[in-house]
């Protein structure tokens, strides 16, 4: 049976814990499937807490003793933790557990991957370890010792002692038992130094397995320069004499920031110009910053609850994106942000996931790791520094280090430091953070007298226990363009805090043509009557990169509407207008790129819905691959041109301009493509010299139905590498008919290489699956089938990984009503599943209330 009563938990009933720790001591005797935990802990009364009731969580161990003050004590033990009384002054506890990582599959706690032991703690993985107050405001030193046969044994801070069979580590930073961290197994390092800005050498070094040496020298570089950045930008120099990152194979998220033990999913970490896209060494690059500028924005200074987990990765991942705007193309970085906000968080936002940046109650925070608390948490700090500026941004962070250096913090705490820093009242901002929902901006404007008046209506529609919604500020960046095409009124942020409100621009000769909402200076829907024609202008003529390539992407996404609602024909203004776009050489390639792209399916499917209409998921698809056609055809001439001139010569390189030149030739290879059948991809795919270049040959001949060759060499060529093996799994999929999808995938389940115990390998094949939208939503419903029968299978195994996946469904009501029948009958059998983890259980209730 599933958990009959799943507990919630509520913000609001916050308190701390009764007692503090002065110093953690944990020996580990590593054995697969009895590993002992030794554990020492001072813990003293919390003079700040009132409720002084002693529990430790602790899940899956068996207790071999326990001790207070040297006493032999026997705990009242429950499923998910143990309580005793404890003497009213300083005591010592000591406990010892034994745990079996072989058989954890759910990869929380102590568990091994490849005969490799590793751990995941955030967010209450530590409690799968030993018994121990899991909570992120409960902050110690920790010293550990590891005994074991591995040749390298790892854990967090400096390294103390070490020998034959065992290695001890002293962190001396206080931190919460999220960020413990253990790695032992017979490893190969690529080391280097950094030395800080004040002078304090640090060792660095990649952990991998043997045969994977060659394939870190790339995220070394980007450690080094997320270093020297941080204390550039952010004046924050690292804080220990060594700095670790090991590779796993087997992750369930990108990479976990561990206070100087970084655990990176191998996909987040290895490298090669052979092995990996561009887009993964880009990848790459940023989660190792992320992970690293961790350091400062989640370690050095922690969440108070999970309530507060944007506090960190909002603020982490709006740091990251920065740095990669400073190393690569600023416009590009924002594009793509944009992009994936608006495929995974409006998304969510809009559905029945929906959640405000700060949740106030969950049943189980594993599912909280959102695109809402991530992405939109991030928009959020660029909206604070957009309203406050870019001076009083670096003094409110400089004020928020030093205030609450070794605290555990709120998001009160931030916004104070932005009110102190800056005097400004923050109260209405703090509604961004507090109600879910994306707000609809509707514009309307006149022209008098030259005075130009543009009148905005921000609406957020109702969430799930969300009826009603404030007013939020909202900073609307703003640029007049004239008639004639010059800019006429430069940039400027227009600050709207009401439910209405108007602007005025006076001393005008003619009515210009606003170009709103440049950068996306806030994660809002703008909705605005536009003409073709003005969208035509303000793709050849804004100079913001930003609605420059909105104006390309409105226009074909209204073409397609038509297409796909009226039966329209391709628009030719948006053939015209975007080969006008690609032809311009003073353009930067990889904006180009971009530019050339389409609205996804399920934008199609959302913009289609919010209009009223019932999205056809083939009828979208077809209407896709019918304007890619027109646009190859309208580019017969173009295409090749570009394909020819945007060859990257010399050895390769994954920097910003090389990728920005090789996504533009091959965005003409996929139209070139459509015109000769594969030839052309045939030939790239022969002399393919990178990965970027092979796979993108191989997804052209897969598209044309000339792939049965080059999928066989794929595999040939690399069937040793699993991550490459990731990607011939996924591409067969995504690229299939969408009446094959589905088949495609569940033949796939069957191959050898298939394993529901890799995240990586289960998230190529069945994402693969839901990736492809109109596949995934075939109407015979086997789509929903298979994916279902591959979450309840995987469920026991590793909950974590089974419920995010469940957000494939999320849409669901989007969609006509014999496609909900299938969905709803699916999730209901995924729910009555027999011991459904509480993980899928409230992702499920969810989807379905
Ligand atoms: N804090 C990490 C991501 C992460 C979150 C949860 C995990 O397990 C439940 C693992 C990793 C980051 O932001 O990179
Ligand atoms: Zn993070």
């Amino acid at each position: 049976m599933r958990d009959a009563a799943p507990q919630t938990i509520y913000l609001k009933d916050y308190t701390p814990f009764g007692y503090l720790i002065d110093g953690v001591e944990l020996t580990f005797r590593l054995h697969p499937t009895a590993t002992r935990v030794i554990s020492r802990i001072r813990f003293r009364p919390n003079p700040d807490a009132t409720d002084h009731r002693f529990f430790l969580h602790g899940e899956g161990l068996t207790l071999i003793s326990a001790a207070i003050d040297g006493q032999t004590v026997t705990p009242d033990r429950t499923d998910t933790g143990l309580t005793c009384p404890v003497p009213d002054a300083p005591f010592v506890w000591e406990a010892e557990v034994e745990i079996s990582p072989s058989t954890n599959t759910a990869l929380e706690g102590l568990y091994m991957s490849n005969g490799m032991y590793c751990t995941q703690c955030e967010a209450e993985g530590f409690r799968n370890i030993t018994y121990y107050p899991d909570r992120p405001d409960v902050m110690a030193p920790f010293s550990v010792r590891i005994e074991g046969d591995e040749k390298i044994l790892l854990s967090n801070g400096n390294p103390g002692n070490s020998g034959t069979g065992f290695a001890e580590w002293h962190d001396p930073w206080p931190k919460p038992a999220y960020l413990f961290a253990l790695v032992a197994g017979d490893l190969v390092n690529h080391p280097d130094t950094f030395t800080t800005r004040s002078g304090k050498k640090v060792e660095l070094n990649i952990w991998v397995r043997p045969g994977d040496e060659g394939k870190c020298a790339f995220g070394m570089q980007a450690l080094r320069d997320s270093m020297t950045w941080d204390e550039e930008v952010y004046g924050r120099e690292y804080d220990l004499d060594i700095f670790n990152i090991v590779a796993v194979d087997d992750f369930n998220m990108g990479a976990m920031e561990n206070k100087g033990l970084n655990i990176f999913n191998s996909s987040a970490v290895l490298a090669s110009p052979e092995t990996s896209t561009d887009t993964n060494f880009e990848r790459i690059e940023a989660i190792i910053a992320h992970e690293y500028f961790h350091n400062w924005t989640g370690n050095r200074i922690t969440c108070r609850d999970w309530f507060q987990l944007c506090l960190k990765e909002g603020l982490t991942v709006y740091r990251d994106s920065q740095f990669t705007s400073d190393m690569r193309s600023a416009p590009v970085k924002r594009i793509s942000d944009v992009i994936a906000l608006r495929a995974r968080q409006f998304r969510e936002d809009n559905g029945p996931l929906a959640h405000p940046v700060r949740p106030d109650s969950f049943v189980e925070i594993n599912n909280f790791y959102t695109a809402t608390v991530y992405e939109k948490g991030a928009e959020l700090i660029g909206i604070l520094k957009t309203l406050v500026g870019d001076n009083a941004y670096a003094k409110a962070l400089d004020l928020y280090f030093n205030r609450h250096d070794g605290e555990a913090c709120t998001i009160e705490d931030w916004l104070q430091a932005f009110e102190d820093a800056t005097g400004r009242d923050l109260s209405q901002f703090k509604r961004w953070y507090e109600q879910a929902g994306t707000p609809r901006l509707s514009v309307a404007d006149d022209f008098k007298d030259g005075t130009y008046t543009l009148n905005f209506e921000q609406k957020t529609p109702a969430t799930p226990g969300q009826d009603i919604k404030d007013a939020r500020v909202i900073p609307i960046a703003v640029g007049l363009i004239g008639p004639n095409g010059d800019e006429v009124h430069e940039t400027t942020v227009l600050e709207m805090t009401g439910a209405r409100q108007s602007f005025r621009f006076d001393g005008l000769s003619a009515k210009p043509i606003p170009s709103i909402l440049r950068g996306f200076s806030a994660p809002v829907i703008l909705e605005r009557e536009i003409t073709n024609a003005e969208r035509a202008f303000l793709l050849a003529h804004d100079t913001d990169p930003f609605n420059k390539w909105e104006a390309g992407l409105s226009l074909a996404r209204d073409g397609l509407i038509a297409m796909i609602h009226d039966g329209a024909a391709p628009d030719s203004a948006y053939l015209d207008a975007v080969q006008t776009m690609a032809r311009d050489d003073s353009l930067d390639p990889a904006f180009r790129a971009l530019a050339l792209g389409l609205p996804s399916q399920d934008d199609l499917a959302q913009a289609l819905y919010d209009q009223g209409h019932t999205p056809d998921p083939q009828a979208i698809w077809e209407a896709l691959e019918t304007l890619r056609h027109a646009k190859a055809q309208a580019m017969q001439d173009l295409a090749p041109r570009l394909y020819a001139q945007y060859q990257v010569t010399g050895p390769y390189q994954p920097n910003a301009e090389q990728s920005g030149a090789r996504s533009l030739a091959n965005a003409a290879l996929a139209m070139i493509t459509r015109l000769d059948g594969g030839a052309q991809a045939q030939r790239q795919y022969d002399n393919a010299s990178n990965m970027t270049q092979q796979l993108a040959a191989w997804s052209c001949l897969l598209q044309a139905g000339k792939g049965e060759a080059a999928t066989a060499a794929f595999y040939d060529q690399w069937q040793h590498d699993r991550l490459v093996i990731d990607k011939w799994f996924m591409l067969q999929i995504l690229n299939a008919d969408p009446a094959k999808t589905a088949d495609t995938a569940a033949r796939l389940t069957k191959h050898p290489d298939f394993t529901m115990k890799n995240p990586n390998r289960f998230r190529s094949t069945l994402g693969g699956l839901t990736a492809s939208s109109a596949g995934f939503h075939h109407a015979s419903g086997k789509g929903y089938e298979l994916l279902a029968n591959w979450l309840i299978r995987l469920d026991p195994l590793n909950p974590q990984t089974t419920a995010r996946m469940c957000s494939a469904f999320e849409t669901w009501k989007r969609y006509d009503s014999d496609r909900q029948v299938h969905i709803k009958a699916q999730l209901e059998r995924i729910l009555d599943t027999p011991s459904l983890s509480r993980d899928t259980t409230e992702m499920v209730t969810r989807i379905l209330a």
